[in-house]
């Protein structure tokens, strides 16, 4: 049963079968029986001797039902589909509109011709989700681009341009004009012309080089690693090249299931989703009517403001940018034609362009200035004074509705909005640096801040090129609060007996782009220092302090690899770390006069105790209300914190292990160290007591 998911119909001598399933035209089952069925009633209908095959509404078939994967499978299978179409003995041609994407253009492959309209856009994506193109995808591409152009393609899972996929033999042709009415016309020509019935197996698949799988392994082994699915993408475009159609396609088939049923694509097919979740708000229907953004202000042009500033430009809106003084000004507008210049440079953008960007970038001393602006977001230095200054400032000089926005880390967002008249219009805008670069977006929302704010920034952040999470006002907010447990027992275990390169090498391996220690030289140990130093941690925690080695690291100006040292020793410009004997002697110092006796500890106790305190951290912050749901602290992690995203992120990785796993460790820790630290989170003892987990909150 095809239900209303595909349509027929017929203009002439050409039947049409038209794909009716919104959004995206995704093949669920009944799109999949629909085409089958359409191909064979046109076969068997001697009025008809051509068919065109398109989508409806806003494009062609998006890919297979990323939902229907996992579930038991029903209905023909999308190979069946295509070898249908394939084996049609009239004419059938793909009229492409949209995104033509996975198994959507596997489909497409299943035509004998392909037209595409001159905006549309092939690919094949299923890298992003843990798979491989598995409708014949791997088989099908390299015979019509060549091995190397298919590899490129599928491993990066980029969106192939109509006019490349023209120049690649992707497409036969594009067309101007009303794409049906054109596929129809060519459609008819094709069999009034007895035009031969193309099939893409029937081509060779060409190999440029001997060495070019060794070499592409080599090339993706440290961006893919960890990953299984692009090194599989390398076996199957492999097989087409050495192996006859039929068993290159089984070939496929078995590395594809393989990973349709490993644990990294569903982390990934969850985070595909949880990515769009994390965009809704629940309190604040879809519907809400958004302010207009037309013009933005920055107060800042230091790294973090210039960084926003550049986010607006490359969106196309104008964005006036305030300092106190012309030569920090004239810096930060420096740092942004630099950074732009650099892109354009690595081929990032057109050289045309960076003028183009720089004419939207206003840069201003005054703060009349900043009238017309529709929001204003402040990344200015980080204490209330300065904050209570620039929004009794914005209060007086942004018009009425504007939307006044801070980027603070860690401050309170209420107190701030108190130094307004208008604390419904002020909301936290926390991005990460740097700020042209980084996805997150941690939108924070204040006791007042009104539902019109919150919709406009969340739509807003899109627009921007964000991936956009709402949550609420705590200490550091979700990410960081979350880090500050990871780096609590990083710093412990060091004291203890553990070694900063081999904290930092478990949680590589784990999946992290770099470990905590790395990652704090990154960022800068001074950093750390003064915000302790300034809440005398020691004397306020009821926890044991953790930042002696660190203080130690910092008084001998180790502040990372700006100092070129920190935790580590960089011999800069290379930025690799190397372990240091001074930092290993400070140590083992402290160690000494904490009276703590070193041991050897293993790999598995520091996961544990570097990732479960995440976890639990997590499970307060959903307590509180913080976050609005599981998936958003993921998408935190995942985009923000280089949570290896084939393992979703926290809280998915806590359920998929076991969260009562982590609540017995919890309780083990605790009793070993008697530290309140290790204390479970109610929700973490409910859900473990239960069996519950965190997406089924
Ligand atoms: C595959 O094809 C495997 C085959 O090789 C082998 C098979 C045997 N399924 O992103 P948007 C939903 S794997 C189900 O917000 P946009 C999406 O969740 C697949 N649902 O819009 C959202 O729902 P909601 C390979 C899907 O305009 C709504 O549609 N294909 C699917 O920003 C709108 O989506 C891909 O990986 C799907 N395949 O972007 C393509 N796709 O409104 C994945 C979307 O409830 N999709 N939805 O939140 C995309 O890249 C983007 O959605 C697309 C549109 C570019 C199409």
């Amino acid at each position: 049963m095809s239900d209303d998911a595909v349509l027929y119909s017929t203009q002439g001598d050409v039947g049409i079968i038209t794909i009716n399933n919104p959004p995206v035209n995704a093949l669920r089952n009944a799109v999949r029986t629909g085409i089958k069925d359409g191909v064979e009633k046109f076969v068997a209908d001697p009025a008809v001797k051509a068919i065109v095959l398109i989508g409806g509404g806003r494009t062609f078939i998006a890919g297979a039902d990323i939902k229907e994967f996992g579930k038991p499978p029903s209905g023909p299978d999308l190979n069946s589909v295509i070898a249908t179409m394939e084996n049609a003995p009239k004419p059938i041609v793909a009229a492409l509109h949209g995104t033509a994407l996975g198994g959507g253009l596997e489909t497409a492959f299943g035509a004998h011709y392909r037209v595409i309209a001159p905006t549309g856009k092939v690919g094949l994506p299923e890298v992003h989700l843990g798979l491989l193109p598995g409708a014949g995808g791997t088989q099908r591409l390299p015979r019509l681009m060549g091995a190397k152009a298919a590899l490129d393609a599928i491993l990066s899972g980029a969106h192939i341009s109509a006019g490349k996929a023209k120049a690649t033999g992707i497409v036969d042709e594009i067309v101007e004009g009303d794409l049906l009415t054109e596929a129809v016309k060519y459609a008819h020509k094709l069999a009034a012309d007895k035009a031969p019935l193309k099939k893409i197996r029937d081509k060779k698949a060409t190999l440029e080089s001997p060495v070019l799988f060794e070499e592409t392994e080599k090339a993706i082994a440290r961006k893919s690693r960890g990953f299984l699915a692009p090194f599989h993408i390398i076996k199957t475009v492999k097989a087409a090249v050495e192996l006859p159609f039929d068993q290159g396609m089984k070939r496929e088939r078995e590395l594809f299931q393989e990973l349709l049923t490993s644990s990294q694509s569903a982390a990934q097919r969850f985070y595909f989703f949880a990515e769009r979740e994390a965009a809704k708000v629940k309190d604040v229907p879809s519907d809400t009517p958004m302010r207009e953004i037309k013009a933005a202000g920055i107060i800042g042009a230091g790294t973090m403001g210039g960084g926003i500033a550049m986010n607006f430009a490359n969106a196309g809106i104008p964005v006036t940018v305030l300092e106190n003084d012309q030569a920090a000004l004239d810096r930060g507008l420096k740092t942004i034609r630099t950074n732009y210049e650099n892109t354009a440079r690595r081929g990032g953008m057109k050289a045309e362009d960076v003028d183009k960007r720089m004419a939207l970038i206003t840069p201003t001393l005054s703060y009349d200035d900043l009238k017309n602006a529709d929001i204003i977001i402040e990344a200015v230095f980080e204490t209330m004074e300065v904050k209570e200054q620039v929004f009794k400032k914005l209060d007086q000089v942004a018009k009425p509705g504007a939307i006044l926005a801070t980027n603070t880390s860690g401050l309170d967002i209420n107190q701030i909005a108190s130094y307004t008249k208008r604390p419904q219009d002020v909301i936290g805008m926390h991005f990460f640096s740097p700020a042209n670069v980084m996805k997150l977006l941690e939108n924070v929302r204040g006791k007042a801040t009104s539902k019109d704010v919150i919709a406009t920034v969340m739509n807003l952040s899109k627009k921007i090129g964000k991936v956009p999470v709402l949550v609420g006002v705590c200490e550091g907010f979700v990410g960081n609060r979350m880090l500050r447990q990871r780096g609590v027992q990083a710093s412990y275990l060091i004291e203890e007996g553990a070694t900063p390169q081999q904290v930092d090498k478990v949680l590589y391996d784990f999946g992290f782009p770099m470990g905590p220690f790395a990652m704090s030289d990154l960022a800068g140990n001074d950093v750390g220092w003064r915000i302790r130093q300034g809440k005398k941690e020691s004397q306020q925690s009821n926890t044991r302090y953790s930042g002696y080695v660190a203080d130690a690291i910092c008084e001998q100006g180790r502040f990372g690899q700006k100092t070129g040292k920190g935790w580590f020793l960089y011999n800069l410009p290379d930025r690799t770390p190397i372990p240091d004997p001074e930092v290993q002697k400070i140590i083992e110092e402290t160690s000494k006069r904490l009276g703590i006796k070193r041991r050897e500890i293993s790999d598995q106790e520091i996961l544990e105790r570097t990732l479960y305190p995440m976890v639990n951290e997590g499970a307060k912050i959903l307590e509180e209300g913080m976050a609005q749901r599981a998936l958003d602290i993921d998408v935190i992690w995942v985009n923000g914190y280089g949570w290896p995203v084939y393992r979703g992120g926290p809280m998915f990785w806590a359920d998929q292990i076991g969260v009562k796993k982590i609540y017995d460790a919890l309780n083990k820790y605790h009793e070993q160290t008697g530290d309140a630290f290790w204390k479970p989170a109610p929700l973490l003892k409910k859900l473990a007591e239960t069996g519950g987990t965190f997406a089924s909150l």
